[in-house]
């Protein structure tokens, strides 16, 4: 397949101001037609080039008259003389057969959308790329009964009854915008209603679509998009911009959501919670991703992205916008040591291994393979970064400008580093690597007395990546402080931005004996090595002032503690277990970091750490520690947990705080072998008037081998059977098991009548949470590997999108001992050598392999 190459880029040849849609309805087949309003752009004499991958094209003309047209490789050919004119095709699709969806698709009796990055070529030839802005008006008609709502970007101008039961809508969006924004919706729906009174005193409709029953689970996602309204008014100075907002949530869905320009279309993941239903987690999540699709309205939609290379243009910032909206929302401190830990869990790895690409790719096979932690997660980091550099005002100064400047336009990463230095008269020259360079940046660290005083003195290394043999020195922002080890006080925090490849800065002020406290609030995207010793850590554990930096100490100590049992066979667990004991006891932490804090470093991230993963030694020595831990802090344990345990349902930061502790001691309490532990775990799970408390009760549970276990998993089925969202956790805790067996069970529950490969989320639910749980993905004798591959090649038929995303944990061969690593080039190298392979896990596959 073909290699798209970012330094290929050129201006279209021909524009598309305005675009005017009418679909006949049907899920067995759809009839499209189009009329583009099309203008050269530039002196040239080639002919217009529409992306086309439809059922079958039934008409096209040009000017109203026949054309002779040309249609090869998905591209159809119109020859034109004029510097404008109209185009028209008629074609035909088939929103039933399409398992992929991607283009007009049908889930539930529903017909909807997904475009992004390349699907509107599905549903009508077009220039399907994200520089050619349309206005569009838009009719659609189908059975009324079978669709009694019928929505679509923008506004809606007329609606009427047509014949044989049919009925009908137009809808006309007024701002230009790409055909990835566009979306539409057929079904039978009801709506959540609200408004949203802006900032200059408009009144803004708001609807949440979903099936009648779901109706009740709407009221968080409700008050979510209001917040996030409000937030970006408040924070962004960005008001929303048409009359109507609207949502509909979709239970068979590739994406998280899309920001669709009005009409955002969700995973109904995404949308749907009650209490009853969805944790704490999902509440937080839904909270994210409705801000998130909201705020793409301006960081996406009004200003968008020039060429797919520019992705993290509007992914990494609007990321960032999530980020923050949820931390003033809720816990600064929490929220970063989430984010954090997500990135080290899907984005250090990424960056570690075959498929590592910069923030802005320089070529794809397959874009859709570009939705990746990089783009989204490294990019957010990125942009936080400019934030801590410039300081708030000058960083809102930025983006005031990159609006203004760019409303309406295609742009690109640099067009935004522009703008921030524009108007912040900072030089981001520098900077800019972050969005060329690919790699994961190291840091050594130490303090070193010189006669004139304290200096820290730092190194940096990027490793190799592929394609980037060698590395420049990256420009990396440090918070750093320095704690007196006598009195915990800290001194004042600095920033400082090493530049080279190494440096030494003298650091003024600091007390007789310092202790060193760095990246705090995780300043930079990067690892940080230091000296510091066990002591220093367990010390900055108990005293630092900035909670990332607290959490970090402590999660340090217990990765310096896990590598060394793991690479000598035992360890001293004494200094963890007292700085567990420290945290658990202070009285003025807040319950949800008390519980981040003391939580393990999962086994994953562990490995991340190792020259090479040894994932049994892992699982046994974490296991030990986690077992000291429980056995010796168990009156703690149990305490914590007592005084949790009989609270009542609300959802807020302490209430929310007090059941992660309070299943994380039960966790504790449950490896330590007490007797009652099961027991315990039983009655909370039956006891539980929440999500939050039933799942964490029963992933204890099913790490063991009770009678309770048994039929808390046959009391979750039965009661949640026919609910979608909640049986894939019930897949999702199966998989995640910590048992020797899980891997039997993984393989029985593929077979299970409620399994299915057509739904994204189910698929999921076992097949990735499976690949990461690394003991049993990466059992000796392969099975895990074959397992895996076998899901991604039956997935492939249906869904290469969804497919593809499944392939990376195969490519970390070479962090695991050869054995393990010829077994997962195997599965890879079968996978290539499948006939029909779509290119979406070719690329991934064949580049796993390198
Ligand atoms: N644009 C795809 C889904 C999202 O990032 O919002
Ligand atoms: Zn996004």
């Amino acid at each position: 397949p073909p290699v798209i190459r970012r330094e290929d880029y050129s201006p279209p040849d021909w524009l598309v101001p305005d675009i005017s849609l009418d679909f006949r309805l049907g899920a067995e087949r759809t009839i499209v037609r189009a009329t583009l309003q099309v203008r050269r752009n530039g002196s040239h004499r080639r002919p217009l080039l529409l992306n086309s991958e439809v059922e079958a094209i039934h008409r096209v003309t040009l000017n109203g008259e026949p054309v002779n047209y040309w249609y090869e490789d998905q591209v159809l050919r119109v020859p034109i003389e004029g510097e404008s004119a109209t185009v028209e095709t008629e074609v035909r699709i088939a929103p039933r057969a399409n398992t992929q969806l991607m283009g007009l698709y049908e889930s539930n009796a529903m017909l909807c959308t997904q475009c992004e990055a390349q699907g509107f070529r599905r549903i009508t030839p077009f220039p399907d790329r994200p520089d050619v802005l349309s206005r569009y008006k838009l009719r659609m008609s189908g059975d009324k009964a079978l669709y009694p709502v019928l929505l679509a970007n923008g506004d809606l101008v007329a609606s009427g009854e047509g014949e044989g039961g049919t009925h009908w809508a137009e809808w006309h969006d007024p701002f230009p915008k790409p055909c990835y924004l566009f979306a539409m919706v057929a079904g039978d729906l009801v709506a959540n209603r609200d408004t949203f009174t802006t900032m200059s005193g408009r009144k803004v409709d708001l609807g949440i679509w979903v099936r009648a029953g779901d109706l009740p689970k709407t009221a968080h996602a409700m008050a979510s998009l209001k917040a996030a309204m409000k937030w970006d008014e408040e924070v962004y100075g960005r008001e929303y911009d048409l009359d109507i907002f609207n949502i509909v949530a979709v239970d068979d869905f590739n994406f998280g959501a899309m920001e669709n320009k009005g009409l955002n279309i969700f995973n109904s993941r995404y949308v749907l919670a009650d209490p009853d239903t969805a944790t704490d987690a999902d509440y937080d999540a839904i909270a994210g991703v409705v801000a998130h699709e909201y705020f793409h309205n301006w960081s996406g939609d009004r200003v968008t992205c020039r060429d797919w290379f520019q992705l993290s243009l509007k992914e990494g910032f609007t990321v960032f916008r999530d980020q923050s909206f949820s931390a003033d929302m809720g816990s600064h401190a929490v929220k970063r040591i989430e984010d954090v830990k997500m990135l080290r869990a899907a984005q250090f790895p990424e960056d570690a291994g075959p498929l590592a690409h910069p923030v802005r790719p320089d070529s794809y096979i397959e874009i859709s393979n570009f939705y990746t932690a990089t783009v989204y997660n490294k990019g957010a980091e990125v942009i936080r970064m400019m934030h801590t550099i410039l300081g708030p005002e000058r960083f809102r100064a930025g983006t005031d400008l990159y609006f203004s400047r760019h409303d309406g336009q295609a742009v690109t990463c640099e067009d935004f580093v522009k703008a921030m230095e524009d108007a912040s008269g900072v030089d981001l020259s520098h900077f800019r690597l972050w969005y060329s360079q690919a790699g994961t940046p190291r840091i050594k660290a130490r303090l070193v007395n010189r006669t004139e005083g304290v200096h820290v003195a730092l190194e940096q290394e990027v490793p190799p990546t592929p394609g980037q043999p060698v590395k420049q020195p990256m420009p990396i922002p440090l918070r750093i402080a320095l704690l007196d080890e006598a009195t915990g006080r800290p001194t004042d925090e600095r920033l400082i931005v090493l530049d080279k490849a190494s440096d030494e800065i003298a650091l003024d002020g600091a007390p007789a004996r310092p202790v060193l406290s760095i990246n705090r609030d995780f300043s930079a995207p990067v690892i940080v090595e230091t000296d510091r010793s066990a002591v220093d850590l367990a010390f900055l554990s108990a005293h630092d002032d900035d909670p990332f930096a607290r959490y970090e100490a402590m999660q340090q100590l217990m990765l310096d503690t896990l590598t060394a049992a793991v690479s000598t066979g035992g360890a001293d667990h004494a200094p963890v277990i007292e700085a567990v004991r420290q945290t658990l006891t202070d009285a003025n932490l807040d319950p949800a970091f008390i519980a981040e804090a003391v939580l393990l470093p999962s086994e994953s991230f562990i490995g991340d750490r190792m020259a090479v993963v040894d994932p049994e030694a892992i699982r046994a020595r974490r296991e030990a520690l986690r077992a000291d831990l429980g056995r010796t802090l168990e009156p703690l344990w149990r305490d914590a947990y007592r005084a949790h345990v009989a609270n009542r349902y609300a959802y807020n930061p302490a209430a929310k705080g007090a059941r992660r502790l309070k299943t994380i001691a039960l966790g504790y309490i449950a490896a330590t072998g007490a007797p009652d532990a099961a027991a315990l775990a039983k009655r909370q799970y039956d006891e539980s008037d929440n999500m939050t408390d039933r799942q964490g009760a029963l992933g204890v549970l099913v790490n063991g081998y009770s009678a309770e276990r048994d039929a808390a998993l046959q009391a979750f089925y039965e009661r949640y059977r026919t609910n979608g969202l909640v049986l894939d956790k019930w897949f999702t805790t199966q998989a995640l098991s910590t048992r020797d067996d899980v891997l039997d069970q993984v393989e029985a529950l593929a077979g299970h009548p409620d399994f299915t490969l057509a739904n994204p989320n189910r698929l999921r639910s076992l097949v990735a949470a499976f690949s990461v749980n690394q003991r049993a993905f990466h059992d000796a004798s392969g099975r895990g590997y074959r397992f895996l591959a076998d899901m991604i090649l039956a997935e492939d038929k249906l869904n290469p999108q969804t497919a593809a995303k499944l392939v990376p944990p195969l490519g970390r061969w070479r962090r695991f001992d050869e054995g393990r690593a010829a077994l997962m080039r195997a599965e890879l190298e079968r996978m290539v050598a499948t006939p029909g392979l779509s290119k979406d896990v070719f690329e991934q596959a064949s580049k796993s392999l390198a």
